[in-house]
Parts: structure tokens; sequence; C-alpha cells
């Protein structure tokens, strides 16, 4: 098989197993690294001190750390869009199933699928999505044309908008690499303005002022200064994504949506669960994240917003 036919294959693969988009680009190491470690420097990572470790940093500089003779990395898109309204009170990535969870079975079978189409000289690393992988994973799927990186720092693909979900697939297999995107944001500044805490710069985010970070990734207290941002919302930010035109391109999710009931989100209710109680009751959801205490803290807050509207 030729490398032109492997793609075309591999591609076809990937939309029955339903990803939205895969794109091809080479394993040398991503352009934007300096801005990567100026990020750590300034310290905009917050308490997510597992991002200043070694192999988090070796990864993020070049994949060929993850697999040393990688000469392909396969960028999957997969959208998390429900249509019609959502209650904002909860980011959109979580009113659907565990992407860590939902994305490891077809991630595997696409990787089994080319092992079989090109036997043993396919050597595979699967990258899952986001925190289990130690990529630049924007950077990366930038650079293979899935999309190009807006002011709200998401990768924003013509096709998709910004809902979806990154993940990878490291591969010897050398396959022909995709070209960029020349799209930009523009004169644009939706997201900047929507983010209520100034947490987007023209830079970057940081996440120390982020809503995200501070209702999902922090443990202990949430700075008062934030409070009233939050609002409504207790689980996540989505303002700067909301905000975002690219956003009407959206196509529909083929994960599982959660079916939680609404009326478990209460600090009462939380409050008559232990830490094992919550574990089960949102098992295969986002929501674990946060664990107990960061959800009935981050409620605590939002029902009192409420009170004082
Ligand atoms: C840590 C993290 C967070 C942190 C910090 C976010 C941040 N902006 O860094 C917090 C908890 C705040 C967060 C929030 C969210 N996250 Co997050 N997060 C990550 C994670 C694990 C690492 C990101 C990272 O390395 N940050 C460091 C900064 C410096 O890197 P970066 O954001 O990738 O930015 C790079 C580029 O923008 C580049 N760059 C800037 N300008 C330009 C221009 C050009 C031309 C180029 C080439 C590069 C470039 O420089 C940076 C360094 O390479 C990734 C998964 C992964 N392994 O990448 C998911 C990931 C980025 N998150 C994701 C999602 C979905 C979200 C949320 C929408 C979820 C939510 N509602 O809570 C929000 C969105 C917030 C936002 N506006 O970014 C998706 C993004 C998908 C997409 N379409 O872009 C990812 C890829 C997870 C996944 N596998 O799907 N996240």
């Amino acid at each position: 098989m030729t490398p032109a036919e492997t793609k075309k294959q591999i591609i076809e693969q990937a939309r029955r197993l339903g990803f939205n988009d895969c794109r091809f680009t080479t394993a040398e190491p991503p352009a934007s690294s300096s801005i990567f470690l100026q990020w750590l420097a300034e310290g905009c990572h917050a308490g997510m001190r597992w991002m200043e470790s070694e192999r988090s940093i070796r990864g993020r500089l070049d994949p060929r750390n993850a697999l040393p003779d990688a000469r392909t990395v396969i960028c999957l898109a997969a959208s998390y869009y429900l249509a019609g309204p959502q209650n904002p009170s909860v980011a959109r990535y979580a009113r659907v199933a565990d992407y860590h969870e939902t994305l490891r079975e077809p991630l595997s079978e696409l990787c089994r699928f080319i092992e079989n189409i090109e036997g043993p000289a396919a050597h595979i690393a699967a990258v899952f999505a986001s925190d289990s992988s130690h990529l630049l994973e924007r950077d990366l799927a930038q650079r293979a044309g899935l999309g190009f990186i807006g002011k709200n720092n998401n990768l924003i693909s013509p096709r998709l908008g910004s809902w979806f979900f990154l993940s990878e697939i490291i591969t010897t297999l050398e396959l022909e690499p995709d070209p960029p995107l020349s799209l930009q944001c523009g004169t644009c500044e939706r997201c900047l303005r929507a983010c209520p805490t100034g947490a987007l710069t023209a830079r970057h985010l940081d996440a120390r002022r982020c809503l995200s970070y501070l209702t999902i990734e922090h443990r202990g207290d949430i700075p008062p200064e934030f409070h009233a941002a939050m609002g409504d919302r207790f689980f996540g930010c989505d303002r700067c994504l909301e905000a975002c035109p690219w956003n009407r391109f959206a196509q529909p999710t083929s994960i599982p949506p959660m079916s939680l009931d609404e009326e478990l989100f209460t600090t009462e209710q939380l409050e008559s669960m232990d830490n094992a109680a919550f574990k089960k009751r949102f098992a295969g959801t986002s929501f674990l994240r946060a664990k107990r205490d960061g959800l009935l803290r981050n409620l605590r807050i939002t029902e009192k917003n409420r009170e004082q509207q």
C-alpha cells in the first residue's frame, strides 16, 4: 500500500470510529516550545505542578521522547458539542461522558487498524487525550492543519469551531504531513472581552485567573476576588468559547451525553455523600476531577451568588 493510500484508509477508519477530523504532521518538535517554557517560568500553570515534571517537559519539547523512531503524529478531533441550549453552569465538555475513558477504545481500535494494514512496520505509541499525554497538543494539531490557535488559546477549526477534544497517535510510519491553515482571529477580540477575570491576555492564558482552572483543577479555597465572576457556573467556565463566532460551525458529538440529575448539584445533596458515595455517583463523568470537596466548595459560592442577586 502506498503512504497516500494508508493515509486515506486511516482517515476513513477514524471517521467510522466517530472522530470528526484526522490530520497528519511530522514528529518534529513543536515550534512554540519557548512559549510553553515562558508560561511555566511565569507560574501561569498555577497549582498544576505535574506540568513541571521532567517527563511532562521532555514530552512537550519533542514528541520523539515518547517514541524514539517516531516519524508522524496523527492528530484527531472529537466534537463534544451537544446541540440545543445547555445550562452554562456546567462546562460543555462535562456534559458528555469523561473523554479520557470514552476516547480510549476508538483510539486503541484505530491503532490496531493501522497495525493491521501496515504490519510490524507501523510501530505505534498511542497517546490519549489531554492529561494522559505529555504533548503540546494544540501546537501539533495546528501544524497538521486541523485548525488555528485562537486568542482564547483554543484550537479553532473552520469546519468544527472549537468544541472538540484532541487526541494523537504517534507512529514510526512515514506519512505525508498536511499543511497548516493560514487562518487567524484577525481583529476579533470577543473572547478577551468575555473573560470576566482577565485570564486571557493577547499572549496566553494565566491559569491563576481562569475559572476553568479555579473550579476544576485548583485545590483549596478559591480567592474571594473571583467569586462574583463565577455567577452560576460551578464547574468550569466556557465564556471564551461561547463568545467565539467560529462555534456556529460546531458539529454534534458522537460521545454519549451524561444524564445527570440537575437536582444532584446542591450543597445539601453533596453534603449527604461521603467521598466513596461521590465517586460511585459520579463515576464516568468529568466531575470526579474536581473531587467532592471542590464541587462542594464551588456550589457554596454559586448558591451564595444566587442569594445575593
Ligand atoms: C493544562 C490544561 C488546561 C489548563 C490551562 C489551559 C491553557 N490554556 O494552558 C486549564 C485547566 C485552565 C484548561 C482549561 C480548558 N481546557 Co485544557 N488542557 C490543558 C492541557 C492538559 C495542557 C495545556 C498546556 O500545555 N498549556 C500550556 C500552554 C502554554 O500551552 P497551550 O495552551 O497548548 O498553548 C500553546 C499554543 O497556544 C502555542 N501558541 C500560541 N500562539 C501560537 C501561534 C502559533 C502559530 C503556534 C504554532 C502556537 C501558538 O503556545 C502554547 C505552547 O505551545 C491540554 C492537553 C495537552 N496535553 O495539550 C488540555 C487542552 C488544551 N484543554 C482542552 C479543553 C477542551 C479545555 C477547556 C475548554 C475545558 C473547560 N471548559 O474547562 C478549557 C479552555 C480554557 C482555554 N481557553 O484554554 C483541550 C483543547 C481542545 C481545543 N479545541 O483546543 C485540550 C487540548 C485537551 C484535549 N486533549 O482535548 N486546560
